[in-house]
């Protein structure tokens, strides 16, 4: 029988420069993988802890060599000599072995890099795609893309209060159509926004960072951008935004610095029910803060029939979070970021969970990223429909990308889903 030969981790450097995991796994038939974990900026308060070292004189205190340690010695001790198909078994000594709820002991970082390495490994062994292990037959859906084109938030240093300005194109019949319009519109995006005097810089996630004069204008300078490069938005492409409002927080209330604005729960509400009157607004994620679930729910009451309401900070990828908000009717949809709850098998869980009780899943990179395409096949394994993964710019979002094109040559038979995803709003 295969079992586990060999765990170590070592630091590499993520998409913005700081340290993260790589873990590689050997199996005892000499098959072996690796997975690298992403960092978030805007995290939400209850994710699994992210293990760094704290040590002012390395990486400005971000190492990680702890978190690699307790791979190397922890983990690979307890996990040496186990069979690496059995998935939730080995999440589960993860979980058991930290004795923690959200990994405080051994770092999430240091068990997801191992849960994900595992699951590559097994597939490698196997010789099938990692989303045909994850998956089996059922996985044949392309999700549709959020593309984050304008940034803002932490994720940019510009004037714009909103995270994530996103396009989706839904009304297309291929998830490669939909990429393609996604990166001309992109690009036409550029070219408007140079032609205006604006910098065409860019944020942590590909996407554009210029200074606009309000939380409105990114929205129509993207619509001008689908127009001009032929599209038409509302129906072949729609707009999300991420407006990660935890992170909008001052004094019990939400600032819009952009705005000079300061507004309570039910008048941030008002601004998106006006919003969503105006423009093709199809999914905000995290509108209201992750403590504001009286908030949440005057929010999901509003707009929860109209579009989609997502919910990252405020579930954080947790089982059991997410059964609170199924229980009190709040948002629609959840976030799905591996990172934030540790374990692949916890992943899948929240997912289940969520696909059981009708609320959409979108997969989700972080903004500090690296080449590892694992949630790509990720979203086809679990079905999930939809995938964030950042603009059409830079190698660690292109890697997402570039693998779902790759997976939707070759499977033979796939569906894209867009054109059924929303009602119309
Ligand atoms: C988010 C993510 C990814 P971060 O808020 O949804 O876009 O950002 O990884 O910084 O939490
Ligand atoms: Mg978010």
């Amino acid at each position: 029988m295969v079992y586990i030969k060999n765990i170590y981790a070592q630091e590499v450097l993520d998409s913005r420069g700081n340290p993260t995991i790589q873990t590689c796994i050997t199996l005892s038939n000499g098959i072996s993988a690796s997975a690298i974990v992403p960092s978030g900026a805007s995290t939400g308060k209850r994710e699994a802890l992210e293990l760094r070292d704290n040590d002012q004189n390395r990486y400005l205190g971000k190492g990680v060599l702890q978190a690699c340690n307790n791979v190397n010695t922890t983990i690979a001790e307890a996990l040496t000599g186990l069979n690496p198909f059995d998935q939730s078994k080995i999440d589960n000594i993860l979980l058991e072995l930290d004795g923690s709820k959200n990994y405080s002991n051994l770092g999430a970082n240091a068990t997801l890099g191992v849960s994900m390495a595992i699951a590559r490994a097994s597939a490698n062994a196997l010789n099938i795609p990692l989303y045909r292990y994850l998956g089996g037959a059922n996985a044949l859906t392309l999700p549709t893309p959020m593309l984050n084109i304008i940034n803002g938030g932490s994720h940019a240093d510009n004037t714009v209060d909103f995270q994530e300005y996103m396009i989706m194109p839904t009304g297309f019949d291929s998830f490669s159509e939909g990429l393609r319009a996604s990166a001309e519109i992109y690009q036409v995006l550029k070219k408007i926004l140079k032609d205006s005097g604006h910098i065409t810089a860019i944020g942590d996630e590909g996407g554009f960072a210029p200074n606009l004069k309000n939380n409105e204008e990114p929205i129509e300078i993207i619509l001008k951008a689908i127009q001009k490069a032929g599209y038409r938005p509302g129906e072949q492409i729609n707009i999300a935004l991420d407006v990660a409002s935890s992170e909008l927080i001052k004094d019990g209330k939400y600032y819009l610095a952009g705005e000079n604005k300061t507004l309570n729960s039910a008048e941030l509400v008002e601004y998106y029910e006006n919003l969503v009157k105006k423009y093709p607004i199809v999914s905000i994620e995290d509108g209201l803060s992750e403590d504001d679930w009286d908030g949440w729910r005057l929010l999901t009451q509003k707009l929860g029939d109209k579009i989609q309401l997502v919910g990252d900070d405020l579930f954080v990828t947790n089982a059991e979070i997410l059964q609170k908000g199924i229980d009190q009717n709040i948002a629609n949809a959840i976030l799905i970021k591996p990172n934030q709850i540790g374990t692949i098998s916890q992943t899948m869980q929240a997912i289940r969970l969520a696909q059981r009780n009708n609320y959409k899943c979108i997969m989700s990179h972080r903004s500090g990223e690296s080449e590892d395409s694992f949630i790509a096949d990720f979203a086809i394994a679990l079905n999930t429909g939809e995938i964030k993964t950042g603009s059409t710019a830079r190698s660690e979002r292109m890697a997402k990308y570039n693998r779902l094109l790759e997976i939707e040559k070759e499977l033979t038979k796939s569906e894209y889903i867009g054109k059924t995803l929303f009602k119309k709003a």
